[in-house]
């Protein structure tokens, strides 16, 4: 069954004990991040809950993090289904995409500002790495533009300065489709449309920050996630439709061929990524349900919401490529969190032939090139989200001199530090590029048995495990 609404969603979290109401006032500008932070730190993976601020000082909205990507239960439930079922899912709905259709009007239409009563400011839009980012910004914006050529739709959540009550600055990387959009619109000259999804029904969210091919949009594979088409309602001051059942929308354009500096902000791999010059979002009317509810992403310092869900739409779409139209063996995919679910790819198969782990690595390159700085393929007995079996791969199974191979001048990750001083801007063409280790840890001939003891006494010994008084 689809959830209609954010709304909906958050009371399923809530009945699966998923969610954790913070009544205690909080202070939006430091307070928000740190809680969320500490709870990252402090509550494993499998048992965080998501977070929903009720009370924020001075604001009557209140503030939900984590319902995404608090863990990879919690992204299971907004798919309305269980962990093991997440890639089949994924492929289905990329597959199948599901049109959304057009209403004449809904919820977010409840409240309706545009001209001088357009504020920004009355949401209760937090402060992250608090001292180093210049002000609050969204980071769960889903952010709506079109193909100026084909009218074909984008979504992808790009973060977003506040800087005005009518004024953001919004920073999209190089690769990304609503670049392109607006890099069209620029070459004549021409502002780009734009509306910004604050709060939806969750699959809006997850399709937001996962790639897709160019021109597949992210509303109809939303709709086919779902299960049922998403409901769109015409925004009031441009030719774009958002989700009828959203909590806020800020409509606006992106002024022509115009850079303002923007940043720095705490990014994804867990450092201040650099100031850059990005684009300006001129607000001209914002929409918003009566009591909304305000949705934000936890990113920065890893793990957090950001790598779980970045990580996971990205494994699904190397798995899909690498299972589903190369037919290799792979059993898993895995972007290391620690590697802000960027840097550092684990990949297990089951070898056919000589040299068939680096057609793999290929192949997963070559769906995103910017992943998988490190690249490392071993052989289906490693679970590959056991650090320490991955580890042990690495140690005993490789020789770097035959094992690891160093490929130059690949497309680089901008926020990466190690690419270039913290002085050079985002876009400087010297963050460009930058280059790969693929590490071949399958077993390349016959290994000596493992020095463990038999499967059978270990299985008896967990069986009576008590009996030895632990
Ligand atoms: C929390 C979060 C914040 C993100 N912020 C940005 C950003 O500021 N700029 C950017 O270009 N991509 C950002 N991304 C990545 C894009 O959302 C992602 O690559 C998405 O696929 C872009 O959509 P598109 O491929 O349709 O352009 C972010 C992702 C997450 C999960
Ligand atoms: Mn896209």
């Amino acid at each position: 069954m689809a959830y209609q609404d954010l709304r909906e969603y958050l009371q399923a979290l809530e009945k699966a004990g998923k969610l954790k109401r913070i009544s205690r006032e909080v202070d939006k500008d430091w307070e928000i991040s740190a809680v969320a932070r500490v709870a990252f730190q402090n509550i494993p993976e499998k048992e965080r809950p998501a977070l929903m601020f009720e009370n924020v000082r001075g604001y009557d909205i209140p503030v939900v993090v984590g319902v995404l990507g608090g863990s990879r239960a919690i992204y299971a439930l907004a798919l309305n289904t269980r962990i093991e079922e997440i890639a089949s899912k994924w492929a289905q709905a990329q597959k199948n995409p599901l049109d959304p259709v057009i209403v004449n009007t809904g919820p977010c239409k409840e409240n309706i500002l545009t001209g001088n009563d357009v504020n920004i400011f009355q949401f209760p839009v937090p402060v992250w790495t608090v001292g180093e980012d210049p002000g609050p910004y969204l980071t769960a914006p889903f952010v709506v533009t079109k193909d100026p050529e084909t009218g074909i739709r984008n979504v992808g959540t790009y973060r977003c300065q506040l800087k005005e009550r009518d004024k953001l600055g919004v920073w999209i990387n190089f690769v990304q489709h609503g670049r392109r959009h607006v890099e069209m619109n620029n070459a004549r000259n021409r502002p780009t449309p734009v509306a910004i999804v604050l709060g939806a029904d969750p699959t809006v969210g997850l399709t937001s920050v996962s790639r897709m091919a160019y021109g597949l949009d992210e509303f109809a594979v939303a709709g086919s996630l779902r299960g049922k088409p998403l409901e769109l309602v015409k925004c009031e001051t441009c030719d774009l439709e958002v989700p009828a059942h959203a909590e806020i929308i800020i409509e606006g354009e992106f002024l022509a061929n115009t850079l303002e500096k923007e940043g720095p902000f705490g990014e994804y791999p867990g450092y201040m990524g650099a100031e850059a010059d990005s684009y300006v979002m001129k607000i001209k009317c914002i929409t918003y349900r009566h009591k909304p509810i305000y949705q934000a992403f936890l990113s920065q310092m890893p793990p957090s919401e950001s790598s779980c869900i970045r990580g996971i739409g990205r494994e699904m779409g190397i798995y899909k490529h690498l299972v589903h139209d190369l037919r290799l063996p792979v059993k898993d995919v895995y972007l290391l969190e620690s590697g802000g679910s960027s840097a550092y790819l684990a990949i297990s198969i089951k070898q056919e032939h000589e040299g068939q782990a680096k057609h793999v690595m290929w192949a997963a390159w070559s769906v995103d090139p910017t992943l998988g700085k490190f690249t490392v393929v071993v052989d289906d007995d490693i679970d590959i989200r056991d650090p320490f079996a991955l580890n042990w791969a690495l140690s005993y199974r490789v020789q770097p001199h035959k094992d690891v191979q160093i490929i130059h001048g690949t497309p680089a990750v901008r926020l990466d530090p190690s690419q270039a001083s913290e002085e050079v801007p985002q876009l400087d063409t010297s963050r460009r590029l930058s280059s790969k280790m693929g590490i071949d840890a399958t077993k390349k001939h016959r290994y000596p048995l493992v020095a463990l003891p038999p499967k059978e006494h270990l299985l008896k010994v967990r069986e009576q495990w008590k009996e030895y008084g632990f």
